[in-house]
C-alpha cells in the first residue's frame, strides 16, 4: 500500500451521535450531585466532539419535569462539562465529565441522559461511561448510536452497557460475501455481472437489474438485488445510506441512474434492495454501503444488451455466439439462461430458441429497445 493511500485512510472518520441514558434507578441518592464520565477510546484521535447536552429530572420525587441544558460555546454548562483531549499516542483521546447541578434530583420515574456528537476514526472505538466513583461503571445504562445500528438487546439503536462500555466495531469489518445477481459473472470469472438480455418489450427501459417485474433466469434474479455480508454492517443498510453511482458512458447525464427505493433485511443479511428502475445500458452501476471504506466494498453491475459473448461489445459476432450455443445445447442449460435467453421468455422447456436470435437482431438494430446496440460497448467499472 502506498503512503498516499495510507494517508487517505487515516483521514476517514464517521460521525457518531451518541446518547447515554442512565438506568431508571441510578446508584445515587435523590438530591446528590451526580457526575458521569464518558471516555472515547480509539486508535486515532476523536475529534469534533460537540453538542454536549445533559438532560435530567428536576423537582420533588414523583414529578417528572425534564430539564435540559445544552453546551454551546461559552455557556455555563460547557464550563461545567470539561472535555479533555489527551495527547496523540495516549489510548484515551476524549474524556467528558458531566455533573448534574446540586439542585437536580434524579427521581425513580425519571432518567438522565447525555447526548454528544463525536467524529470517531475508522478503527474500533470503545465508549466507556463511569459513575460518580471509579468503581461505578453504570451497568444497566444504555448507550445508543443514532446511525441506524440495532444492538443485541432488541432495543433499536440502544445497547445496554455491560462492564461500563461498548465497542463500535471498526469500519470495513464486514465484506460482501454473496449477492444476487451475483457480484461476479458466472460466465466470465473475475468480471462484474453483466446483463446482456433485452431492455424490455418496448422502446423504453423496463427490464434489467433493478427493473421490478424483470423475470428471473434460473437462479439469477434481476428485479431486486439481494446482498449478504460476512458480519452485520455498521450501520445497517438503509434507503438513505446505500449510495448508487453510474459511470455516464452513455453521456446522457445521471438521470438514468436509479436510486434505492427500499431495503429489507437485518443482521448480516440477506438484504433485499429494490431500485427505482433498471440500471442504464452501457454504464457501470455501483452500489456502495455505509461503514465500508470507500472503494472497499461495492457491488457493481453492467448492462450491455446483446453482448452474449461477454467481450464488451455488441455486434454480429454475438449472433454467431448464440447460434453456436443453440447448436451445442449449452444455451438451454438453466445455468446459461441469464446469458442466452435474450427475450427473457419464461417457458420451462426450450426457453432459448430462434426467437432469441430474432430478438438479438432487433437489439442490434434498435427495434423495440432503447437504442441500436450494434457496435455499442460497456463502460469498465471503476
Ligand atoms: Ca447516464
Ligand atoms: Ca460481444
Ligand atoms: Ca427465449
Amino acid at each position: 500500500m502506498s503512503a498516499a493511500v495510507v494517508a487517505g485512510l487515516a483521514t476517514m472518520a464517521r460521525a457518531v451521535p451518541i446518547t447515554i441514558t442512565l438506568a431508571a434507578s441510578p446508584p445515587v441518592s435523590p438530591g446528590d450531585p451526580y457526575a458521569i464520565t464518558v471516555i472515547l477510546s480509539a486508535p486515532e484521535p476523536v475529534t469534533n466532539v460537540a453538542h454536549v447536552q445533559l438532560d435530567y429530572s428536576l423537582s420533588s420525587p414523583g414529578a417528572v419535569d425534564v430539564n435540559s441544558d445544552e453546551c454551546v460555546a461559552g455557556s455555563p454548562l460547557c464550563s461545567a462539562l470539561p472535555l479533555e483531549f489527551n495527547p496523540p499516542g495516549s489510548p484515551v483521546y476524549a474524556r467528558l465529565t458531566a455533573q448534574l447541578p446540586s439542585s437536580a434530583v434524579i427521581t425513580p420515574e425519571g432518567v438522565a441522559f447525555i447526548t454528544l456528537n463525536a467524529v470517531v476514526p475508522p478503527g474500533a472505538t470503545t465508549i466507556s461511561v463511569m459513575g460518580p466513583s471509579t468503581t461505578d461503571n453504570l451497568n444497566g445504562a444504555y448507550i445508543a448510536t443514532a446511525d441506524g445500528t440495532v444492538w443485541d438487546n432488541g432495543l433499536p439503536g440502544a445497547e445496554q452497557v455491560l462492564g461500563g462500555q461498548i465497542t463500535l466495531p471498526p469500519m470495513d469489518a464486514f465484506v460482501l460475501t454473496a449477492a444476487n445477481p451475483p457480484m461476479q459473472s458466472p460466465f466470465a470469472p473475475g468480471q462484474p455481472f453483466r446483463d446482456v438480455l433485452q431492455t424490455g418489450a418496448g422502446a423504453s427501459l423496463t427490464h434489467g437489474i433493478g427493473g421490478v417485474g424483470t423475470p428471473d433466469e434460473g437462479a439469477i434474479s434481476f428485479g431486486q438485488i439481494s446482498v449478504t455480508f460476512s458480519a452485520a454492517p455498521h450501520p445497517a443498510p438503509t434507503v438513505s445510506n446505500v449510495a448508487i453511482t453510474c459511470t455516464d458512458l452513455a453521456a446522457n447525464g445521471p438521470a438514468d441512474c436509479p436510486a434505492v427505493a427500499n431495503v429489507a433485511g437485518n443482521g448480516s443479511g440477506p438484504y433485499v434492495i429494490t431500485l427505482t428502475g433498471a440500471i442504464p445500458p452501457r454504464e457501470c452501476t455501483s452500489l456502495m454501503f455505509a461503514g465500508a471504506q470507500p472503494g472497499g466494498q461495492k457491488l457493481q453491475y453492467q448492462s450491455l444488451p446483446g453482448d452474449v459473448t461477454l467481450n464488451g461489445i455488441a455486434n454480429t459476432l454475438d449472433l454467431l455466439g448464440l447460434i453456436q450455443a443453440l447448436n451445442d445445447g449449452s444455451a438451454n442449460e438453466p445455468a446459461n439462461w441469464a446469458r442466452y435467453n435474450v427475450d427473457r421468455s419464461t417457458q420451462a422447456a426450450g426457453r432459448v430458441n430462434t426467437q432469441d436470435l430474432l430478438r438479438l437482431v432487433q437489439l442490434l438494430n434498435g427495434v423495440r429497445t432503447t437504442q441500436p446496440f450494434n457496435g455499442a460497448t460497456a463502460a469498465p467499472c471503476p
